[in-house]
């Protein structure tokens, strides 16, 4: 069976496309997406995607993807910086969630140097525009493959 993947995107992403290209390039979220899904199908791998501007609607989404995800790729946007909430929902869920953004928050406003959720994520990607999700869905991907291998029944590796 495939890889069930949630590509989940937050507050604004939307506008993508039609604002700041030189912080965030010039495609809109759905080419982005498009690429994505093209990516996961020469891996053979199942993806959702699902934007929300609204906290609550991020929160019921990764906590829906418990019930049928094996991990999500998860650009939270400006919550990233804030939420408590999302952080909580994150680590209570216990799926592997890679924090993923188009620009190098590093390298940008102090603000967005604090990450609330970096610490209960699988790993961080970021300041590779569009191709971050690629590497995030890449990452993911051979973590899931590591840790199947390991948890396969009569290997017994640590
Ligand atoms: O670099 C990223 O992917 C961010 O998650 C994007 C967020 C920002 O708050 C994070 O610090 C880093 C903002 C997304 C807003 O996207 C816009 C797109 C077009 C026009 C205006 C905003």
């Amino acid at each position: 069976m495939p890889w069930q993947i949630l590509v989940l995107n937050g507050p604004n992403l939307n506008l993508l496309g039609t604002r700041q290209p030189d912080v965030y390039g010039s495609d809109t979220l759905d080419q982005i997406m498009s690429e994505l899904a093209d990516y996961a199908t020469s891996r053979d791998v199942a993806l959702r995607t699902r934007q929300s501007n609204a906290e609550g609607e991020l929160i019921d989404a990764l906590h829906d993807a418990r019930g049928w995800a094996d991990g999500v790729v998860f650009n939270p946007g400006a919550y990233t910086h804030t939420s408590v909430a999302l952080r909580d929902a994150i680590s209570a869920i216990e799926l592997p969630v890679v924090e993923t953004h188009l620009s190098n928050v590093h390298a940008r406003e102090e603000f967005r140097h604090r990450s609330l959720l970096s610490a209960v994520c699988l790993g961080v990607v970021g300041g590779f525009g569009r191709h971050s999700y690629v590497v995030a869905l890449e990452g993911l991907l051979r973590h899931l493959s590591d840790r199947a291998a390991t948890d396969r029944p009569g290997d017994d590796r640590a």
